[in-house]
């Protein structure tokens, strides 16, 4: 078993000079976005409060400052195993001079602000934040947005990257002949990562940027849950014009999802396209705990398929329920579990006051993080772990939750 000493060994090894932790050595040597936002609580939940506002700090130092995007990944010079690397984006910097990507990730920081401050970190280290994340929910939610809701560029954007969610709108991308070898491969078996045939098509939308625009109800459920984050946060500091600005930002996405939502409350990805709705019984479901405003049948519903419907593991709730047409237990984002989505949706039921099924959850993420090597993913039936081992958000959620 691996134990909250191992979860410790594991930040402290990602640790980049006190400055970022990168998700895992020899798979991911940069800064990236989601990862460090749930990389936080690990380091508070270790007493180094200081270090966990670094971590969020150090994010939002790489926003580009001329539209307020923060990038998916902020590059480490120094590392360069990684493709792709920073030649294949336009050339971004970000404010603090590193090199980033064009896409974004969901924008989970404001609401980890919140359950930092809502354990008593102290929030007046975020009030030099605000702007900066008042303005890459801007970006999201009025600059690249579809009806209020973010429009999603990449299937990387939406941090689940080969979800079969995005299989329609991604075989219709013309797949790229100049991919660079494929470096992942080396550390972790073939069958655990997406194909050839897919990071074709990833880097075929990179050299046409507009070949993939979609709505992710996930996206735009964690993006509505930054906004009214941002907004409980910017309030409490007293900073009545971004704390309105940011209410307004929140029901805007709520409404837009709650519009196009189908009689159960739920809504499917949209592919802008295309134009079709695709509803599968994936993570895109689930995630949608998120939003504040769910009625309570949909709450009880959602409730129902992720503790014990077709999303529930006992390792947590799953990227895939096993019905779904191209369903792969071992494969990253098609079936296995991932601990940030099971610790999400717990958060989104503690919010809806669903605390017995919050616990639930959370006995469940702590499972997974027991297994042996700390695993990026595990298989959703027998907890078999893969991907990456010494992998930081696994390790940082499974301290915050013991803490
Ligand atoms: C995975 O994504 C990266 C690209 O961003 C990759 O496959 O190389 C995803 O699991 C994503 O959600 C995560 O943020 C990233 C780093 O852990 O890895």
């Amino acid at each position: 078993v691996t134990d909250a000493g191992d979860w410790e060994v594991v930040l402290r090894g990602n640790d980049r000079d006190g400055h970022h932790t990168i998700p895992a050595a020899g798979l991911y040597p940069h800064q990236w976005n989601w990862d460090s936002a749930f990389i936080a609580l690990g380091w508070a939940a270790l007493g180094e409060e200081d270090r966990a506002w670094r971590e969020l700090e150090s994010l939002l130092a790489g926003q580009d400052p001329t539209d307020g995007l923060v990038a998916h990944i902020a590059f480490d010079p120094a590392a360069t195993s990684y493709e792709p690397g920073p030649r294949w984006w336009s050339g971004r910097v970000g404010g603090d001079g590193r090199r980033i990507s064009d896409i974004s990730q969901p924008p989970v920081a404001a609401t980890i602000i919140r359950v930092l401050s809502d354990s008593g970190a102290d929030l007046e280290r975020a009030r030099p934040l605000l702007p900066l994340l008042r303005r890459w929910l801007g970006c999201l939610i009025e600059d690249r947005s579809h009806g209020d809701e973010p429009v999603v560029g990449h299937p990387w954007e939406t941090g689940r990257d080969n979800s079969i969610d995005w299989d329609l709108p991604v075989s219709a991308v013309t797949p790229s002949t100049r991919v660079p070898g494929r470096r992942d491969l080396a550390v972790i078996a073939d069958d655990e990562r997406p194909p050839d045939r897919d990071y074709a098509r990833y880097y075929g939308i990179l050299e046409s940027s507009d070949s993939f625009r979609i709505l992710d109800p996930a996206f735009s459920a964690m993006t509505a849950a930054a906004a009214a984050d941002l907004s409980i946060i910017a309030s409490d500091l007293d900073d009545v014009e971004t704390a309105g600005w940011a209410f307004w930002a929140a029901g805007a996405a709520r409404e837009a999802l709650r519009s196009r939502a189908g009689d159960d409350g739920v809504a499917p990805v949209r592919d802008l396209l295309s134009g079709a709705d695709i509803a599968l019984p994936t993570a895109s479901r689930a995630l949608q705990l998120l939003r504040g405003d769910l009625d309570p049948a949909t709450v009880e519903l959602l409730a129902r398929e992720v503790l014990n419907g077709a999303l529930a593991s006992p390792f947590g709730v799953r990227s895939a329920a096993a019905s779904t047409p191209g369903f792969e237990p071992r494969n990253y984002w098609r079936g296995p579990v991932w601990a940030n989505v099971t610790w999400l949706c717990a958060l989104g039921l503690e919010r809806h006051g669903r605390t017995k099924a919050a616990a639930e959850l959370r006995s469940r993420l702590l499972r997974h993080a027991a297994v042996e090597g700390c695993r990026e993913y595990v298989e959703p039936d027998t907890g078999e772990g893969l991907g990456a081992a010494g992998f930081s958000w696994t390790a940082a959620l499974a301290l915050w939750t013991t803490s």
